[in-house]
């Protein structure tokens, strides 16, 4: 018995290795910044509405940007990509995304790795939500009637954009995040990741169809360090 549970310990640790790990943090550092647009922002396309007009509308201002008049870009991740250890997952437990009006709402979410997704239509039509994780599918699901929920465990970390097969102009994205340092820039194009181990890490961000990007930082113990990115 004794050989057994060393055998089950030296297998747990192994595995857990590789996972990121909660243990507790303390006089840790936060990083906080704002993501711009990188040039002229796009004007997005007026797109004329089809199918099913009566739910989604006439016409639609493509939402894949969104940037404010100073050049702030809302919904982008910043995450820490290679942190091993340190504050809780506290994503929620099960995470919605509605399709309504013919939006993903919210817009752009970031959820926990394992996490039970709660793929929702509040729509009176039938959608076809098709995710992508780089060209592979994660999810694709036909939601034919109002008010269905369909529960999809996302297993795999990463930036994922979403798409109706049915409504080819509705977009958004999903994050799939494997420790809790990610957050999402708001209206005004800031972020801030809260109690981080003292370290140097690599950060980057993901945007629905922005190019990625990263770069070292570095936290010290109680200090706020900046960073900012230009995206397009
Ligand atoms: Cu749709």
């Amino acid at each position: 018995m004794r050989i057994l549970s060393a055998l089950g310990v030296v297998l747990c640790s192994s595995v857990a290795w590789a996972q990121y790990a909660e243990a507790p943090v303390t006089n840790g550092g936060s990083i906080s910044g704002k993501v711009t647009y990188d040039g002229t922002p796009p004007k997005p396309a007026t797109i004329t509405i089809t199918q099913d007009p009566g739910t989604c509308g006439a016409t639609r201002v493509e939402d894949s940007w969104s940037i404010a008049a100073d050049g702030a870009v809302e919904n982008v991740v910043v995450y820490l990509v290679d942190i091993k250890s340190g504050k809780k997952m506290d994503f929620p437990a099960q995470p919605v995304v509605d399709q309504k009006g013919c939006h993903y709402v919210p817009h752009v979410q970031i959820i926990a790795k394992n996490s039970e997704l709660q793929v929702k239509n509040s729509d009176p039509i039938l959608h076809n939500i098709h995710s992508y994780l780089g060209t592979s599918t994660v999810i694709n699901l036909a939601e034919p009637k109002q008010g269905m929920v369909i529960p999809k465990k996302i297993t795999k970390a990463g930036g994922m954009t979403l798409k109706c097969d049915i409504h080819n102009f509705m977009r958004g994205a999903i994050f799939t995040a494997d420790n809790p340092y990610a957050a999402l820039t708001g209206k005004d194009g800031t972020f801030e990741i809260k109690d981080i181990p003292p370290g140097t890490y690599e950060i980057a961000v993901f945007h629905e169809v922005g190019s990625p990007k990263s770069g070292p930082i570095t936290v010290k113990a109680g200090e706020k360090a900046t960073y900012s990115a230009k995206i397009k």
